[in-house]
């Protein structure tokens, strides 16, 4: 007798939410959060290459994926659609050794539709090489940023409004807000809404504060350093995805305090600081870093006051950081 064996797959989709180990938190389309692991196919393309290659590279959280449902309720995942985009850093290293393997590129997350950037102006102070270089991070993987401005009633007007100048003038919006007075705080949640946005920002500048204002029912804890375990291990920096509204999500990157942009060379970095663009075409040579190079069209912009000092200091610390990590 012959049979026919149709082979019917049925297939829900979802949206990787968070990673524990080897279990994968996808949230379906009907917003059931299920926990799935990866096909064996997955799990052994990373098995494979386990050297070169960190769990994230294959599904990440932000993933959008297509999983199958075990008699159990768990899921087994057999899809995972392409990335339209993804942040990354440099992986740190393993303890008393080099980077694992030589992969040195760590995903943080994946399909990300804009990159808000989280500092307060005291405790801690506002820093602005710091934000730089979280505008690098974001500009280097072509993700949109808007800049928070947290505490403003720690501090007068006049110093916040000259830092919230100085980033609008080059394009940035910024925000000047407080998780105290409730400034703000609207205008933070019209620009998240129907939008995927990863908080980016050091510890204690208010992340938390303000989220759980926006959204009560999160209930996140505040005033906790997520630190990082000490034990150094990539597994430690997972991120999450929180939906807080239909179709308006937060990625929060816990123990990501700093960030080592990934592979940017020295002579792109000026790429990455948008206000440093239109001058970019005036140097003399096109592989020119901008720091001593002869007639740099950067170095006349910031003499003749079109490129802000500040933001040409940010530049020489962070060209001055790829100089001594980043191996060619
Ligand atoms: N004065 C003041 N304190 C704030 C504000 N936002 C947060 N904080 C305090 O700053 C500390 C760190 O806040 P948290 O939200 O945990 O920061 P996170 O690490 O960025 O998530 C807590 O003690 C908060 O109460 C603010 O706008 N003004
Ligand atoms: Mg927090
Ligand atoms: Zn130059």
């Amino acid at each position: 007798m012959t049979s026919l064996n149709l082979f019917y797959e049925v297939f829900i989709k979802g949206l990787i939410t968070k990673i524990e180990s080897k279990d994968y938190y996808v949230l379906s389309e009907d917003k059931e959060t299920y926990r799935c692991t990866l096909r064996g196919k997955f799990k052994k393309e990373y098995a494979l290459k386990k050297d070169k290659l960190f769990a994230t590279d294959i599904a990440s959280v932000g993933d959008y994926v297509e999983f199958d449902l075990n008699p159990d309720g768990t899921g087994v995942i057999h899809i995972i659609n392409e990335r339209f985009n993804y942040l990354s850093r440099k992986a740190p290293k393993l303890k008393g050794s080099s980077h694992r393997g030589e992969r040195l590129e760590q995903i943080i997350a994946v399909n990300i539709d804009q990159v808000i950037v989280v500092s307060s102006v005291h405790n801690p102070d506002f820093n602005n090489r710091t934000v730089d270089r979280f505008l690098v991070g974001a500009e280097s993987a072509h993700l949109d940023s808007q800049i928070i401005i947290n505490k403003s009633d720690l501090m007068a007007d006049d110093e916040i409004i000259f830092w919230k100048d100085l980033y609008e003038k080059i394009g940035y919006k910024v925000l000047i807000t407080s998780a105290v007075t409730n400034e703000g705080l609207n205008e933070v949640k019209e620009i998240l809404s129907k939008k995927k946005s990863l908080f980016w920002g050091q510890s204690g500048v208010g992340k938390s504060s303000i989220l759980n204002i926006l959204y009560p029912h999160l209930n996140l804890k505040i005033g906790k350093i997520s630190k990082y375990d000490g034990k150094g291990t990539h597994t430690t920096v997972t991120s999450s995805m929180i939906q807080v509204e239909d179709n308006t999500f937060i990625i929060d990157t816990p123990g990501l305090r700093e960030i080592d942009p990934y592979g940017i060379k020295k002579e792109d970095l000026g790429h990455y600081f948008v206000d440093f663009t239109d001058y970019l075409k005036e140097c003399r040579f096109n592989t020119c870093t901008h720091y001593h190079e002869p007639d740099c069209g950067v170095i006349s912009a910031v003499e003749n006051g079109n490129i802000d000092e500040f933001r040409y200091d940010s530049y020489l610390r962070l060209l001055d950081t790829i100089e001594e990590d980043i191996i060619f």
